[in-house]
C-alpha cells in the first residue's frame, strides 16, 4: 500500500473541502482532498445559486472574485408575492449590502481550477475512503484509486463529504445529537432556456403552494414549484410546469418567459443539525454536519462560513500551535449555525402551503408576512438575515 504524507486531509471536493484546501493553502499549510466523484461530475453539479455578501467578499479577499464578478450578476434586492402584490426588499438601502448570483458549479470550478494552478493535490474517484485514529494523535484516510489501496497520514481530518458522506457516519455510536425536521413537500427545480422575467429573485406564496424565479444567465432561467415530497415527475408535463409557473408567479404587469426545459428533478426539504461537529482530530463542515431547506439560499453559504472558521482554527493550530480555536470550533460554528436554521425555517414556513394549516394558521402566515414585508423593522431583519450574517 502506497502512503503518503500531509497536514489536512480533506474529504469531499464540494464547496466547502475546495474552499478549505484554498484558504489553507493561502495560510502555507499542505492539504490533499480525496473526492469520491470525477471532476467532470462535480463541475457539472447543477446546486445553489445565491451567495451572501461575506461569501462573495471571501472570494473576492482570497483572490477568486473576478469570473464571479463578470459571469455572475449582484443583486441590490430581492422580490416576496403574496396575494398577488409584489414586495420589493431593498438589502442596499436596508443593510448596505448586496448578494451575488453565481452558480455553485460556477464556484466549484472557479475553486479547482484555482487549486490545481497552485500545484495542489485532488485526488478524484478515490472510492472506498475510510478515516482511521482520529482519536489518537496519529489520524489516517485509506482508500481506493485506481483499483490500488492507498494511505494519506495527516494531522487533522477535515470531513466535507456532505450529507450522505461517511464522516459523520464515521464518529462514535451515540455520540452524535441530531435535530431534524422533515417537511411535507419539496421543490420541482428547472432549468429553461429563457431569459430570466426579472432582474431579482420572486419569492411567491400563492394559494397552489410556494414558488421561486431564479436564474443562471441572461439565457438561462432557474425556477421552482412546491411539489409533494415524492412527487413524480413524470406527473408534471412541461405545459403544465409552465401552466402552473405562470399562475403562482402572475401578478400585475408581469409576463413569464418559457423556453425548452432541459432539466428537472424534485429535491426534499429537509432542515438538519448534527451536535457535535468535532470528535479528536475529525471535524465535519457543511452538509456533513447539517442541512437547511433552500428557502432561504443558505446551503452553499453555511458550508462556506463553517470552512472561514474551521480555516482560522486550523491556521492557529498548525502556525501557533494554538489548539484553542480547534476545541472550540463546535461552540462557534453552532451559534451561527442555528441562526441560519432559524431563518431557513422561517422562510420556509412563511412562504410553503401546509396541508395541514387550517383558515386560521393560512391567515397568521399572510399576517406575519404582511408585517414583515411592510414594516421597516421587519424588513431589516429580512434583510440581514438574506445577506448574510457575518462569518466569525
Ligand atoms: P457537497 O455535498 O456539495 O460536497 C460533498 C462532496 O463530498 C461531494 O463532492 C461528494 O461527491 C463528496 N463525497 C461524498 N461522500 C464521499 C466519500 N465517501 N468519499 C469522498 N468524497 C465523498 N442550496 C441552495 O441554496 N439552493 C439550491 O437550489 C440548492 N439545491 C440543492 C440541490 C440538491 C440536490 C442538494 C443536495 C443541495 C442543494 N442545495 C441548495 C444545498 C447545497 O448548496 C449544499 O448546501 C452544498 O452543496 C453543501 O456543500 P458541501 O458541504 O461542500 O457538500
Ligand atoms: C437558485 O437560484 O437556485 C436558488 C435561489 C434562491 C433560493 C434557492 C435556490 O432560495
Amino acid at each position: 500500500m502506497s502512503t503518503k504524507k500531509t497536514r489536512i486531509a480533506i474529504i469531499g471536493a464540494g464547496p466547502a473541502g475546495l474552499m478549505l484546501s484554498h484558504l489553507l493553502h493561502l495560510s502555507g499549510i499542505d492539504n490533499v482532498i480525496l473526492e469520491n466523484r470525477s471532476r467532470d461530475y462535480v463541475e457539472n453539479r447543477i446546486r445553489a445559486g445565491i451567495l451572501e455578501y461575506e461569501v462573495a467578499e471571501l472570494m473576492r479577499a482570497s483572490g477568486l472574485g473576478e469570473r464571479m464578478d463578470t459571469v455572475g450578476s449582484r443583486h441590490d434586492g430581492t422580490n416576496f408575492l403574496v396575494d398577488g402584490e409584489l414586495h420589493h426588499i431593498d438589502f442596499h438601502k436596508l443593510v448596505g449590502k448586496h448578494v451575488m448570483l453565481y452558480s455553485q458549479h460556477e464556484v466549484v470550478r472557479d475553486l479547482i481550477k484555482a487549486r490545481l494552478e497552485a500545484g495542489g493535490e485532488i485526488i478524484f474517484e478515490a472510492s472506498d475512503v475510510a478515516v482511521h485514529d482520529y482519536e489518537s494523535g496519529t489520524p489516517y484516510v485509506t482508500y481506493t484509486v485506481s483499483g490500488a489501496t492507498a494511505r494519506l497520514d495527516c494531522e487533522v481530518i477535515a470531513g466535507c463529504d456532505g450529507f450522505h458522506g461517511i464522516c459523520r457516519q464515521s464518529f462514535p455510536a451515540g455520540m452524535i445529537v441530531e435535530y431534524d425536521r422533515l417537511y411535507p413537500f419539496g421543490w420541482l427545480g428547472i432549468l429553461a432556456e429563457a431569459p430570466p422575467s426579472m432582474d431579482e429573485l420572486i419569492y411567491a406564496n400563492h394559494p397552489n403552494g410556494f414558488a421561486l424565479l431564479s436564474m443562471r444567465s441572461p439565457t438561462i432561467s432557474r425556477l421552482y414549484l412546491q411539489c409533494a415530497p415524492d412527487e413524480p415527475i413524470e406527473n408534471w408535463s412541461d405545459d403544465r410546469i409552465w401552466d402552473e409557473l405562470a399562475l403562482r408567479l402572475g401578478h400585475d404587469g408581469f409576463s413569464l418567459n418559457t423556453g425548452k426545459i432541459f432539466q428537472k428533478g424534485v429535491t426534499a426539504m429537509r432542515s438538519y443539525v448534527a451536535e457535535p461537529m468535532q470528535v479528536g482530530k475529525l471535524f465535519l463542515a457543511g452538509d456533513a454536519a447539517h442541512i437547511v431547506p433552500p428557502t432561504g439560499a443558505k446551503g452553499l453559504n453555511s458550508a462556506i462560513a463553517d470552512v472561514a472558521i474551521l480555516h482560522r482554527a486550523i491556521e492557529a493550530y498548525a502556525l501557533r500551535k494554538d489548539n484553542e480555536p480547534l476545541n472550540d470550533y463546535t461552540k462557534v460554528c453552532l451559534r451561527r449555525i442555528w441562526q441560519i436554521e432559524r431563518f431557513s425555517w422561517w422562510m420556509t414556513s412563511m412562504m410553503h402551503k401546509f396541508d395541514n394549516h387550517g383558515p386560521f394558521d393560512a391567515r397568521m402566515q399572510t399576517a406575519e408576512l404582511n408585517y414583515i414585508l411592510t414594516s421597516p423593522a421587519g424588513q431589516m431583519t429580512l434583510a440581514e438575515n438574506y445577506v448574510g450574517l457575518p462569518l466569525h
